[in-house]
């Protein structure tokens, strides 16, 4: 084979590679939904953040247990609240998995909650799931992917220490200071 052949090969070679890693963005988490009491259950979060606005494909699919999922998709301004929601689902996708489908989100920061049937707003948002008759566990994977828009995974913002703990601290501090004299 000539050296030119070899470059074109490996040049249509490299395209394609190319060409397929910018088709598709999917980002995925897992989550573990466990019993909290007869009536209640716990609520897990996905922090992401959109760097590239698209539409996106939100889902949650049971994985093992009975999990009946549902999941409420926030705006994230910093303090979660009912206003923030953007969508919600229960069945869309197969049986009784969850799918948010194409779903415009601007560049920002996002909360998907994801708990059992029933999940209500306040329940998505306080992360526990009370007045359920029948709470389901188990495991359930969320993907989010989009063909145009680009999502990352992310960290929660740290919750803000409350002024009383600092003063606790520095008093804890001055204790210590004191001793030492
Ligand atoms: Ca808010
Ligand atoms: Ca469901
Ligand atoms: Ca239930």
């Amino acid at each position: 084979m000539g050296a030119r052949k070899m470059i074109l090969r490996s040049l249509s070679l490299l395209i394609c590679l190319v060409a397929t890693s910018a088709h598709a963005n999917l980002i995925t988490d897992s989550h573990d939904i466990v019993l909290l009491g007869p009536n209640s259950s716990s609520v897990d979060y996905t922090y992401f953040g959109v760097s590239t606005a698209g539409n996106f494909d939100l889902s949650a699919t049971n994985t093992g247990g009975s999990l009946d999922t549902f999941i409420r998709l926030f705006l994230d301004d910093g303090g979660l609240d009912a206003g923030d929601q953007i969508a919600f689902d229960d069945d869309g996708g197969i049986g009784l998995n969850s799918l948010i489908s194409s779903l415009f989100l601007p560049v920002g920061n996002y909360i998907l909650a994801m708990g059992d049937f029933f999940l209500e707003v306040e329940a998505a948002v306080s992360g526990v799931n009370i007045d359920d008759s029948s709470p389901e566990f188990g495991t359930a994977d969320i993907a989010i992917s989009s063909e145009q828009g680009v999502a990352f995974l992310r960290s929660p913002a740290p919750v803000p220490v409350p002024a009383t703990l600092w003063l606790f601290g520095l008093g804890l501090a001055l204790i210590g200071w004191r001793r030492l004299d």
